[in-house]
């Protein structure tokens, strides 16, 4: 007789890690429920969410990889030997091995993606061995916002939304309905209903958008206009809290002449917003304070005018005095456990390889070099943020020295946890780049599109099977996880046993004391005075956030101030100054549209039940969303005579995809693909890799890095030019 054990773990199907109770018998998930005792401790969340629920139907999935696997046939024929995993981990060292010595370490690559697992063991792995090319999402994902708001305030701030305290939310380029299925979307709806203000700026009528008070649907990439137009109300109407801008801001009067002619009627003409719209929406944001400024991918995806809108974004915060006031936002504090950047070891290694960073010359922030700037004249009070995201590779660089071995070869690569035939910019780009590699390792829960071109395919614990700690990178004083329910099924393993086993494969062995991942977040949290049984009892780290820190006593009495060069929040940014970069922001207005493509175009905005390119083989998944959709509004799609329901081919400079058609109340002339899109039910080999080339968005993009803005690398993912057809049956 079996007995069912009930343990606590936690969900890791998006970054929110909700609490759950599973049903174990035998080392065997038999069901899983939430568990309203541990973080997030709301059970609304759970109960919108569909992907939980198929929790068991995930760990034994027929199409999980089990079993460590080493290609057969030629790349990508689909053919596959099982092997074990000390074979997999001797051969796998022993040929960087010898790329290392003909190549140097440099020639080794990593691919990291969104927040699907604990990264730091790979960035540690990866200093030890002397290489910084590891490539993600950063400068599309999350960076653009932490270096802006840390070179404003000296530090990140996080936004925050509680219905009680806030009393306007101005809600840019994201929609959390679909992507962040938490207390956030909770709490914004309720601020709704209690009838204060919420402005959407999205040129599609989200779901989040329909709650709103003022939608503003913008010409995509023009929000920098726009919200500079929203401060020259403000300044014009004198709507800005002068005390605070006195007191604490850096370089007011040059802000004030920066912004005049960015009158309502000039904003109106690049944007397409009314004049009166963005009157009214400046005087709801600046007349409803506490108010929050809460925003997306929709502008971090802009390419060049990504980074002037969250500059401006950092300024509407700073003149309305909402910056570190309940309700609106408060700058993050240093982790009391260790932080990310002492788990990767960035500031303990050798930095010679930092000279083998790409793209150095031309990128002026997301560089070592740019990282040590930024802790010169930021980052003050002893503060430090995470370097590795700071500084990753830019990827389009790496691609391209995969292809073509300059300025260096770049001749292996190893994924863990991220997909990038489907995520990256450039699909054929990055198929040819993978295709030139001497050696491609995926750490993969399944045979995605990637997977299909490795070498070797390495069977990763997944959700359930593994202990998680999430803690922003170590970027603010949180951290929420727990334990793992079952030991990882078949021959699975953690991550972490992958980058500690190779590592003491290159005599790494006094950096990695830990032989499990539990022993290691032991040490982590040590400093905080619990063990990590203890934190899995809550599942949450947290200290009340402080409000007004700088006011609070520094040197000398004197207020602590901002950890800025000016010590103020730097409106006029000193250390864009330093970069030779624009210290105010100076967005540039996208290319006219032209015959050949006069629509503008965005991909990937979120849906559920999938994650990025995940969970499209969960049969009950994909029942509830079956196929790609492509979204117009109905008068497009009557000047284009295109039915809903019928299949359309978008095309851009870069290539095309098919996608059924739907219409929503939306901008015109603005398309709306959704990305992620293979077909794990076609066949797991060339030439079809999975439906890899029918409807996956980023064939359609490009990060080419010639064309990419050049303080972080920020390509463009909306606001597109392309055009629309009527696809062949
Ligand atoms: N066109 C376009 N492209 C985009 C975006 C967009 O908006 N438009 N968004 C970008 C953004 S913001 C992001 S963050 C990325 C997301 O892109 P990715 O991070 O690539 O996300 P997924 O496609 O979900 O791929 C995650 C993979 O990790 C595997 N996995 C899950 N957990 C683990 C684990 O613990 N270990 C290992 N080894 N594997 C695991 C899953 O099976 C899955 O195949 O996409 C980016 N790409
Ligand atoms: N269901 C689901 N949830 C997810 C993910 C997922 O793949 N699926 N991915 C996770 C990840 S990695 C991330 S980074 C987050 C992203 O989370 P969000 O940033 O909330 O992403 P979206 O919900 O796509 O919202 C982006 C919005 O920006 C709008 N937009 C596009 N172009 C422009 C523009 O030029 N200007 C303005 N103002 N708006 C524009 C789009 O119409 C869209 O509604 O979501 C996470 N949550
Ligand atoms: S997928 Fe759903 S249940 Fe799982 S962590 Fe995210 S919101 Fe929570
Ligand atoms: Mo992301």
């Amino acid at each position: 007789m079996t007995m069912t054990k009930k343990v606590p773990t936690n969900c890791r199907f998006c970054g929110y890690q909700c609490g759950l109770i599973a049903h174990v018998d035998n080392n065997n998930v038999t069901k899983v429920e939430p568990d309203p005792t541990r973080f997030p401790y709301d059970t609304r969340v759970q109960n919108r969410c569909p992907r939980w629920r198929v929790i068991p139907q995930v760990l034994d999935h027929p199409k999980r990889i089990n079993y460590p696997l080493k290609r057969k046939g030629s790349r990508g024929s689909g053919q596959w030997e099982k092997i074990t995993w000390e074979q997999a981990l001797d051969e796998i060292a022993a040929k960087l091995q010898a790329l290392k010595d003909k190549y140097g370490p440099e020639t080794l690559a990593t691919c990291i993606g969104g927040p699907h697992a604990i990264y730091w063991p790979l960035h540690r792995f990866m200093n030890l061995f002397g290489s910084p090319n590891n490539v993600g999402v950063g400068q599309i994902c999350w960076n653009p916002g932490i270096l802006i708001n840390t070179l404003t305030f000296g530090w990140p701030v996080v936004n925050e939304l509680n219905p009680e305290t806030t009393n306007c939310a101005l809600v840019w380029g994201t929609n959390p309905a679909q992507s962040d299925n938490s207390l956030f979307w909770h709490s914004l709806l309720q601020l709704a209903k209690a009838g204060k203000p919420l402005i959407v700026v999205d040129p599609r009528c989200s779901q989040t958008a329909r709650q709103a008070t003022l939608w503003l649907p913008v010409r995509p990439g023009t929000d920098a206009f726009l919200a500079l137009g929203l401060i020259h109300v403000i300044i014009q109407e004198k709507l800005y809290d002068s005390s605070f801008v006195n007191r604490w801001c850096y370089g007011f009067e040059q802000l004030k002449k920066h912004v005049k002619p960015y009158t309502p009627g000039y904003v109106a003409g690049i944007t397409g917003i009314p004049a009166e719209d963005i009157v009214k929406a400046a005087q709801l944001y600046a007349g409803n304070s506490p108010a929050t400024l809460y925003t997306g991918r929709g502008i971090d995806q802009l390419g060049y005018n990504t980074i002037p809108t969250h500059q401006a974004f950092a300024i509407l915060r700073a003149i309305t005095g909402n910056v570190d006031v309940p309700g609106a936002s408060y700058l993050t504090e240093m982790p009391d456990f260790i932080p990310e950047i002492d788990l990767e070891m960035s500031e303990h290694t050798v930095a010679s390889f930092r000279k083998k960073q790409l793209g150095q010359d031309f990128l002026s922030l997301q560089t070592y070099q740019g990282y040590a700037k930024l802790r010169q004249y930021t980052m003050k009070h002893d503060k430090r943020l995470p370097m590795r995201y700071l500084t990753s590779a830019h990827p389009n660089l790496v691609w391209k020295a995969m292809i073509t071995g300059q300025p260096y070869p770049i001749k292996a690569l190893i994924v863990m946890a991220t997909n990038p035939l489907l995520t990256q910019a450039d699909t054929g780009l990055v198929y040819q780049a993978l295709k030139s590699l001497d050696l491609l390792v995926v750490l993969e829960l399944f045979e995605t599109p990637t997977a299909m071109l490795a070498d070797y395919i390495l069977p990763s614990a997944g959700v359930l099977e593994r202990p998680l700690m999430e803690t922003d990178a170590g970027t603010a004083n949180v951290a929420y996880g727990g334990k793992q329910a079952v030991t990882p099924y078949y021959q699975r393993r953690q991550d972490y046993f992958f980058w500690r086993e190779l590592g003491l494969r290159f005599g790494q062995q006094d950096y990695w004391p830990w032989e499990t991942m539990e022993e290691a977040l032991d040490d982590c949290l040590k400093p905080t005075g619990l063990t990590w049984q203890e934190f899995c009892e809550t599942g949450l780290y947290y200290r009340p956030h402080r409000y007004a820190k700088y006011e609070t006593a520094g040197e000398n009495n004197r207020p602590l101030g901002f950890a800025t060069e000016s010590g103020k929040v730097e409106l006029y940014s000193n250390l864009l100054d330093h970069l030779g970069y624009p210290p105010l922001p100076q967005p540039k207005q996208p290319p006219p549209a032209t015959e050949e493509f006069p629509l503008r175009l965005i991909t990937g905005a979120r849906i559920q039940p999938y994650y990025a390119s995940s969970y499209r083989q969960v049969t009950e998944l994909r029942a509830l969303h079956p196929e790609p959709l492509a979204e117009i509004s109905p008068t497009t799609a009557q000047k284009y005579g295109l039915e809903e329901g019928s299949w359309i081919q978008v095309v851009t400079k870069k290539g095309k995809g098919r996608f059924k058609l739907k219409f929503r109340s939306m901008r015109d002339n603005v398309v709306s693909i959704e990305y992620g899109w293979w077909f794990p039910e076609m066949k797991n080999r060339e030439p079809e890799l999975g439906g890899l080339w029918l409807s996956n968005a980023n064939n359609l993009t490009s990060a080419d890095f010639a064309a990419c803005e050049p303080l972080i690398g920020t390509w463009n993912y909306n606001g597109i030019p392309c055009r629309i057809e009527k696809a062949v049956e």
